[in-house]
C-alpha cells in the first residue's frame, strides 16, 4: 500500500546503519574536541612539572586548538540532535528495562546522552560570555570532559559489534532518497553552523559571522574587549602616577617614560579568548626578558604579573619560564602603532605568543621574579 511507504521510510531511517553513520562524525567530533580541550587545560592551569616545557610556537598555536575546540563543539550540536533524533525509538523503548545487562546498558547512555548535551550546552553558552549558574564553568566544563569521553568509548564498545556490522553501507541496504537526505540536511547544518561562527577565529570568514557573539575586526583597534577598563574598575589611571614595579634580586620601579626610553620591540601576536574568539596585532612594547635581566632573575625563572585591577580571576598570571624568556613576549605599551586604549590594558599588558588570552593580563602594574 502507497500511503504506508512514508511511514515505512521513515522508520527505517531510526536504524543502526543511520546511527552508525551519524555517530561516527559524532565520535570524530568528541575526539577533536576533547584533544583541544587537553591542549586548552594544559595551557591555561598547567601542573609544575610541565611548566617549563609549555611550547611558545607556533605563535599561533592556541588560536588554532582553541578556534577548533569551539568550532567543533558548536558543530557537534546538530549532530547531536540528529543522532538523538535517529535513536529516539531505542531511548524510548517499552519495558524500560528487560535484564540486568539492559539496565546497566541503559544507565551508561543516560549518563552519555546527559554528559553529552550538558556538556555541549555549557561550552555554547560560555562562548556567548554568559555564565548563568553558580559553579564555575571551567572546572565543570573539564570534569563532565572526562565523563563524556569514558562514556563515549564504553558506548563504543558495547556497540562496537553493530558498528562494525553498519560501518559500511551494506549492498542489501540501499542509501534511500530518504536516508541520503537527511545525512545531506545534517552535513549542510553543521556546514551552517560552522560557516556563521567560525569567522570569529578565521577571519577569511569574517563577513559570514553571522551566528557568533563576537565579530573580531568590528570592535576597538581591531581587537575585541572582554573586559572594560571601567569594569575592572581602572577607568580613572593617570598615566604620571602610573609605575611598574618589578619585583626581583635587584628591584625596581619604572615610570611609563621610563619604560618608554628602553628598547621597543614589535611582534604580531594574537589575542586568543577560550570563549572562542581570536584576532591578530603588532605589538610594541619592551621585551619581559629585558626586565627580567636587568632585576637580574635567575636563567629559566618564572614571572608573576599582577594587575592594578583590585578583583576578578584574570588579575594576576604566570608567565612559565619558555614564555618569560622568549624574545617576542611583551610588556606592551602599542597596538598596531597606537597606545593602548585603556579598555586594551593602557598603560602597559602582556602579549605572548602560543597563550590564552585570559592569561594576557592588562593594566600591569607589577612583575615578580619567582624562585
Ligand atoms: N587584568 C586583566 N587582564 C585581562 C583580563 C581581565 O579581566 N583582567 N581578561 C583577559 C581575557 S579573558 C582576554 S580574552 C584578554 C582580552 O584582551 P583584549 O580585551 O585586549 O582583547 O585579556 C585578558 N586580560
Ligand atoms: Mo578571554
Amino acid at each position: 500500500m502507497p500511503e504506508e511507504a512514508p511511514a515505512r521510510d521513515r522508520a527505517r531511517l531510526h536504524d543502526a546503519r543511520t546511527a552508525t553513520a551519524v555517530g561516527r562524525w559524532l565520535g570524530a567530533g568528541v575526539v577533536v574536541c576533547f584533544v583541544t580541550g587537553l591542549i586548552s587545560h594544559g595551557l591555561q592551569t598547567p601542573p609544575d612539572w610541565l611548566m617549563p616545557h609549555l611550547p611558545t610556537r607556533p605563535v599561533q598555536g592556541y588560536r588554532v586548538s582553541q578556534g577548533l575546540h569551539v568550532a567543533t563543539g558548536i558543530a557537534l550540536v546538530p549532530l547531536l540532535l540528529v543522532k538523538l533524533w535517529a535513536v529516539r525509538p531505542k531511548l524510548f523503548a517499552w519495558p524500560p528495562v528487560r535484564s540486568v545487562r539492559h539496565a546497566a546498558e541503559r544507565a551508561s547512555v543516560a549518563v552519555l546522552v546527559s554528559a553529552a548535551l550538558l556538556e555541549v550546552f555549557l561550552g555554547l553558552v560560555n562562548t556567548a560570555q554568559w555564565y548563568p549558574w553558580p559553579f564555575p564553568f571551567r572546572p565543570v566544563h573539564w570534569a563532565l570532559a572526562w565523563v563524556l569521553v569514558g562514556a563515549t568509548l564504553l558506548h563504543v564498545a558495547v556497540k562496537a559489534p553493530d558498528i562494525a556490522a553498519h560501518w559500511r553501507r551494506q549492498p542489501a541496504d540501499p542509501l534511500g532518497p530518504d536516508r541520503r537526505s537527511l545525512l545531506l540536511g545534517t552535513g549542510a547544518a553543521v556546514g551552517v553552523v560552522t560557516l556563521t561562527t567560525a569567522g570569529q577565529s578565521f577571519p577569511p570568514l569574517r563577513r559570514l559571522t553571522l551566528l557568533a557573539p563576537r565579530r573580531p575586526d568590528a570592535s576597538a583597534q581591531g581587537v575585541p574587549v572582554n573586559r572594560t577598563a571601567a569594569e575592572a574598575g581602572l577607568a580613572g589611571l593617570v598615566a604620571a602616577e602610573w609605575r611598574l614595579e618589578v619585583v626581583g634580586p635587584r628591584p625596581f620601579v619604572l615610570t611609563l617614560a621610563g619604560l618608554n626610553e628602553l628598547p621597543q620591540h614589535t611582534a604580531r601576536l594574537p589575542i586568543a579568548c577560550v570563549e572562542g574568539w581570536s584576532a591578530s596585532a603588532d605589538w610594541t612594547g619592551v621585551r619581559v626578558r629585558d626586565l627580567l635581566e636587568r632585576a637580574g632573575a635567575p636563567a629559566g625563572a618564572s614571572v608573576r604579573v599582577v594587575s592594578l585591577q583590585s578583583r576578578g580571576g584574570y588579575r594576576v598570571s604566570e608567565l612559565p619560564p619558555p614564555h618569560a624568556w622568549d624574545a617576542l613576549t611583551l610588556l606592551a605599551l602599542r597596538i598596531n602603532g597606537r597606545e593602548l586604549s585603556p579598555d586594551h590594558g593602557f598603560p602597559a599588558r602582556i602579549i605572548a605568543p602560543n597563550r590564552p588570552g585570559v592569561l594576557q593580563t592588562k593594566w600591569v602594574g607589577r612583575i615578580e621574579v619567582l624562585s
